[in-house]
């Protein structure tokens, strides 16, 4: 591995909130590496590759894998031992005691083992030190906004928090020829960064004794055309579906929340014809697109510069998950 984003996933893993994760675990998922060993068999890598595993990966042969609408391939999520390869066995030991791997990739280390399907060779040219973002949080934020909620040019977009799967949905937003995005988040410090990324309005939920769902109606005029949580938490899932216009118009889940969390509305909301929708690493099929996104980048079609606020060494892991929780960071990127 050389370099790896530090992504809220990792945080939640740590937290113990993500469903079926055993411990101990070898996390991070948001990396770009070389190529040092390859399997037998092993035909699509070869040493000397430079590589993005994968948490969209994609066997190409099952019924997800060919069907263009989604990217949650089944041979990597029906019938597998969780945070075990596919022959049930783990590749990480320390002192004798089995590791488990995180999302197929496990990047928080010098060196992964990942399968073939998990990984795709990218561009040697590309700038490592960002280019991991695609691994994740950039990819995830942006195809929210492109492949699922398809935004519209002329459309209002809100999106609530403004860490890097926000920012990366505003990218998105952007590009898809939104009027106006609407940026939501309790820590006012992002409101700076949000601007550069396109948001054109921030709000902090503080700042009001209203509902932050009826200020956001207010303040659109009927609500927007399409809202992104980008947190993780329920009560944010909730407002963001009451902000959305009662046209027709679509809500989207991105954040990841604690397992056993249930989501609760009343279905009277939903006869007017809105739309909740979920998206997993932005709808990307990972061995199709993580290339593609890498050339985007390099042809300068967005910045992944502009999210990386910190760096730090492998060894500084805590102080970079702390710039996290104390909402310090956008991206920190590891040097592995
Ligand atoms: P982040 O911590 O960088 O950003 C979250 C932002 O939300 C911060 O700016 C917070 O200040 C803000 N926030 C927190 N609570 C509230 C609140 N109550 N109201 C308003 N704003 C609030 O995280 P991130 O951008 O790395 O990740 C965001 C979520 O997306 C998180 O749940 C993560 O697990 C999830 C995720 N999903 C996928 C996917 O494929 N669906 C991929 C990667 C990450
Ligand atoms: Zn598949
Ligand atoms: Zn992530």
């Amino acid at each position: 591995m050389l370099y790896t984003g530090i992504c809220r996933s990792d945080e939640h893993a740590v937290e113990g909130i993500l469903p079926e994760m055993k411990f101990p675990i070898i996390i991070g998922h948001e990396g770009v590496g070389i190529v040092e060993s390859i399997g037998e068999g092993v035909t699509g890598i070869k040493p000397g590759d430079r590589v993005i595993p994968l948490i969209a990966p994609q066997c190409g042969k099952c019924t997800v894998c060919k069907d263009p609408r989604g990217n949650r391939c089944l041979t990597f999520i029906l019938n597998r031992p969780k945070g075990l390869m596919s022959d049930g066995t783990s590749r990480f030991t320390c002192k004798g005691k089995q590791i488990y791997h995180f999302l197929f990739t496990s990047t928080f280390t010098e060196y992964t083992v990942v399968e073939e399907n998990a990984v795709t060779k990218i561009d040697d040219g590309a700038t490592m030190d960002s280019v991991c973002l695609i691994g994740c949080g950039f990819s995830t934020g942006y195809g929210s906004a492109l492949n699922t909620a398809k935004v519209h040019p002329g459309s209002t977009c809100v999106i609530f928090g403004l860490g890097g799967i926000g920012l990366a949905v505003a990218v998105g937003c952007k590009i898809a020829g939104a009027t106006r995005i609407i940026g939501v988040d309790i820590n006012a410090d992002k409101f700076d960064k949000a601007k550069a990324f396109g948001v054109s309005e921030c709000m902090n939920p503080k700042d009001s004794d209203k509902p932050i769902a009826q200020v956001l109606l207010e303040l659109t005029g009927g609500g927007a055309d399409y809202v992104f949580e980008c947190i993780g938490n329920i009560e944010t899932m909730t407002a963001a579906l009451n902000s959305v216009t009662l046209l027709m118009e679509l809500q989207f889940i991105v954040g990841v929340s604690a397992v056993q969390s249930k989501l609760s509305f009343d279905p009277l909301i939903m006869l007017s014809g809105r739309t909740l929708k979920s998206s997993y690493f932005g709808g990307w099929k990972g061995k199709d697109s993580v290339p593609m996104l890498v050339s985007d980048c390099m042809a300068k079609k967005f910045d992944l510069e502009k999210l990386v606020t910190h760096r730090l060494p492998l060894e500084k892991i805590n102080e970079g998950f702390d710039l996290l929780r104390s909402g310090k960071c956008i991206r920190t990127v590891l040097k592995l």
